[in-house]
């Protein structure tokens, strides 16, 4: 029943080394590790796939990693660069889906009603290899669980699919380390107990369980079970959407400018859609080299939806900002005030401010 797999978790492979392999060429190929320094006592935060084969992994000490590839190459984390593609990321599911349940920066859970499940995964993973230059493991079940289990199942570049039937073949087998919430140190209490596999705990006594794993022993034995009833908890409803970039290089011009915000009014038309509300505040904004911002706001009771809306105020707030001759660092731009569809449109006035 393919109706009955309406859950994609998606988590990028190697998500921070990743990207600095696709903006550094000479790195493809080759073992990175991205960390705190060694010489601050730093930890590993990622490992390309090439470095992994040789134990390295997140969590230990950047220089015992260094010692067990000592070819490898360190990078500092540059976490906003990584926030960005993860936004990006972000906007690409909400193409989608608005079922959207972000577990981390690399990482989400989405739900998908009308059946197409299989479809949409596939079209997801190959416009985040196209849009941006990266691979992704997708995992698709007919619960939260499972759907996490398959993403993990066959990284990198993954596409798993967990029917109820496949459910029933590979899950006695499965170690227990693989179940929600059992880290190294409850994986050792099971052993001790003789639980190591998926069937062990399914089969277990519930008093020894419980022993073990505590108020947790029931939920897990379900999960043991491929049984998981948790929905998708979509984020707190957003009160703005917003889209911004810093520039690679400070720019003087408007065409690039413009550009970006055209850019954005489409990210932006598709996020309102996704969310089904419309927005009656359109702001641009803008930061110079000198690192002031400058902001205008248009609001209009007539809301806005379509790319094309939005742009033709983005682009008069723009020209009010008057940038010429001045360098600029970002550019953003932002949609709020949300008239949800059971909302009526009021009267008709508009204004706007500096800030
Ligand atoms: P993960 O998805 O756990 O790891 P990953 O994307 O690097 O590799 P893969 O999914 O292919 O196994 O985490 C996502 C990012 O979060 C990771 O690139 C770096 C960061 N991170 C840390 O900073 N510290 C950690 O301990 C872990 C596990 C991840
Ligand atoms: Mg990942």
């Amino acid at each position: 029943m393919v109706a009955d797999l309406h859950i994609i978790h998606i988590d990028m492979d190697a998500f921070f080394a990743a990207i600095e392999q696709r903006d550094e060429p000479s790195l493809q190929g080759k073992p990175v590790i991205v960390g705190g320094r060694p010489q601050s006592r730093g930890v590993v935060s990622t490992a390309s796939y090439e470095a992994r084969k040789y134990g390295i992994h997140s969590g230990m000490p950047t220089r015992e990693a260094l010692r067990l590839c000592p070819f490898s190459v360190f990078l500092p984390v540059n976490m906003v660069k990584y926030k960005e593609v993860s936004n990006q990321l972000r906007r690409i599911f909400s193409r989608y889906t608005n079922q959207i349940e972000p577990l981390s920066v690399d990482e989400a859970f989405l739900g998908i009603d009308d059946g197409n499940t299989l479809q949409l995964g596939r079209e997801m993973k190959h416009t985040i290899k196209e849009e941006l230059k990266l691979t992704a493991s997708v995992g698709i079940s007919f619960n939260k669980f499972l759907a996490k289990l398959a993403s993990d199942m066959e990284k990198p570049d993954g596409f798993t699919v967990i029917t109820r039937e496949k459910a029933k073949l590979i899950l006695p087998e499965l170690p227990v380390r693989r179940l929600w919430g059992i880290g190294p140190k409850t994986e050792t209490d099971l052993h001790q107990v003789g639980l190591y596999t998926f069937s062990d705990v399914v089969k277990a006594d519930m008093m020894l369980l419980t022993k073990v794993l505590g108020k947790r022993a029931g939920e897990i034995r379900l999960l043991a079970e491929g049984i998981d009833d948790r929905k998708i908890q979509v984020e707190q409803q957003a009160k703005s959407f917003g889209e911004e970039t810093t520039l690679a290089r400070d720019t003087d011009s408007k065409e690039v400018l413009l550009q970006h915000l055209a850019d954005f009014s489409d990210m932006l038309a598709n996020r309102l859609q996704a969310a089904k509300v419309k927005a009656r505040t359109v702001t641009v904004k803008i930061r110079y080299d000198d690192f002031t911002d400058m902001s205008r706001s248009k609001t209009s009771q007539e809301a806005y939806e379509s790319s094309r809306a939005i742009l033709d105020t983005a682009v008069g707030l723009f020209a009010k900002l008057n940038t010429e001759g001045r360098r600029v660092r970002l550019v953003g731009l932002q949609v709020s005030g949300f008239l949800f569809p059971d909302q009526p449109e009021q009267m008709q006035f508009t204004f706007d401010h500096e800030s």
